[in-house]
């Protein structure tokens, strides 16, 4: 069988717009005669070359630029790159990537020049989605877990874990094949030990990796409680500025409201709902309707209650009907009653001003604390739910193997639960993987990465 013959791609790996640089990539076999042809450059390595883009047909210049060059296989596809870096207006770097194509080249599809990346060995798949994450990261924090994801620190954990992993499984394979000492070998506590440790570390990998998703996904808070208990003014001390209209008649806001905030880098998507009571205006009853529809959405619910009213039968009715979910209990509006903002969070509850920002700031600090996030977590690395369901369904495997080991002494079975969560684990680095799963993650890239 021969090999497909690989055919060189391009693409424009600058946002689109104006700009003081644009950059054309090229990778491929051809990268190199092509930009020779178009630049009558010979490119040394890793050299800036100043040079004059002609267009083919009549010799003409298009642009002066630069010219880049990178040899496979230490480039970032492993392929020979070629980057041309002209000014930054669209209508000549779309003309330079004309060119480029008349010159034998084709098109890049979105994510190909990280797909080929991946395809080389040059990096794993979660490596890979670090490159997307980290291009997308919305905060330094979220950008900071994505460089350590893309220099392999997720990866290097999965590695190190399937390792351990695979040394066991070979250990009681091993035994496996001597049937006269297998029942001693199973009852065996270290192998227990082992695999106790085994589960104990995919539990702290699935605890950080929740971290990592939280980094790029954040987290829903819906803020639910009496008309005027200050849930509008609450939501505009998150978001640092005015976006909800506050006025002292109740019932002052009947729509949903979302405000994007940024907590020390996890990303909170608040919600304002309207004060929850029985109505006659079927706009309120509306509004009411969709506070109850975001409950359901959300992540974490916010209980606002109006400290110089207290708990009422009215909160009591609204804490009865919330689903099963995280709930934070707030009490509002302590620069009236006199009390003191709480330090901390006690049994889920802490009292605030959301007029004066007095405990806001604690609030802040719980709202990290329920995604997860701890103020200093060491080696924060960036994560997909993908990544989570994977070791979601490794640990499934090994509670299995757990259960064959300790309760049936059945090593086969063992050996085989062991087996699966291996191939768990390496879907998440791509080793173990299906082709549609690469189309869809490489297809959500931006073109010309
Ligand atoms: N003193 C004081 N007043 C507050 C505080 N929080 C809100 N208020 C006032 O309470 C009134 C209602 O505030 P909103 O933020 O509109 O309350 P809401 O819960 O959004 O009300 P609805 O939209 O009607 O459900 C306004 O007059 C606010 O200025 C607070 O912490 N201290
Ligand atoms: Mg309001």
């Amino acid at each position: 069988m021969t090999e497909p013959a690989i055919d060189t791609i391009c693409a424009v790996a600058t946002a689109a717009g104006r700009a003081g640089v644009g950059v054309v990539r090229l990778s491929g076999p051809d990268a190199r005669p092509i930009i020779e042809r178009l630049t009558s450059v010979d490119p040394r390595p890793r050299h800036a070359h100043y040079a004059t883009f002609r267009r083919a047909a009549d010799g003409s210049v298009l642009d002066d630029g630069i010219v880049l060059y990178f040899p496979g296989p230490h480039s970032y596809t492993g392929e020979d790159v070629v980057e041309w870096q002209g000014h930054g207006n669209p209508v000549l770097l779309d003309e330079a990537v004309r060119e480029m194509i008349q010159a034998g080249a084709r098109m890049a599809r979105p994510g190909e020049f990280t797909e080929r990346a991946f395809l080389n060995g040059r990096m794993d798949l979660a490596q890979a989605e670090a490159v997307a994450d980290l291009i997308e990261a919305g905060s330094a924090q979220a950008a900071n877990a994505a460089r350590r994801s893309l220099t392999g620190v997720f990866s290097r954990r999965i590695d190190a874990f399937v390792d351990n992993l695979v040394h066991l499984r070979m250990y009681i394979e091993a035994a496996l094949d001597f049937p006269e000492e297998e029942i001693d070998f199973l009852s065996d506590t270290r192998l227990r030990d082992q695999l106790d440790a085994l589960r104990a570390d995919l539990a702290d990998l699935l605890s950080r990796t929740g971290e990592g998703v939280r980094l790029r996904e954040g987290m829903q808070l819906v803020i639910v409680g009496q008309p005027n208990a200050g849930k509008s003014s609450l939501l505009n001390q998150l978001a640092g500025e005015s976006r909800a209209i506050v006025t002292e008649i109740a019932g002052t806001t009947r729509d949903v409201l979302r405000a994007e905030v940024n907590i020390d880098g996890l990303p909170l998507h608040v919600i304002d709902t309207a004060g929850l009571r029985d109505s006659d205006d079927p706009i309120e009853q509306e509004g009411i309707r969709r506070a109850w529809a975001e409950v359901e959405q959300a992540d974490l619910v916010l209980l606002l209650i109006d400290g110089t009213r207290g708990h009422t039968p009215e909160d009591d009715r609204t804490l009865a009907r919330l689903p099963d979910k995280p709930l934070l209990t707030v009490v509002n509006k302590i620069d009236l009653t006199g009390e003191a903002p709480s330090e901390a969070a006690e049994d889920g509850a802490l009292r605030l001003s959301a007029r004066t920002g007095d405990g806001v700031d604690v609030l802040r600090r719980e709202l990290r604390r329920i995604a997860g996030l701890t103020d200093r977590s060491e080696d924060p690395f960036i994560a997909r739910r993908r990544h989570l369901d994977a070791l979601e369904q490794a640990q499934r495997s090994l509670d299995e193997a757990s259960h064959a080991l300790v309760a049936l002494g059945a090593g086969e079975l063992a050996a085989e639960s062991l087996r699966q969560a291996q191939e768990s684990m390496e879907i998440i680095t791509g080793r173990f993987t299906a082709d549609d799963l690469l189309g869809e993650i490489f297809g959500s890239f931006c073109i010309g990465k």
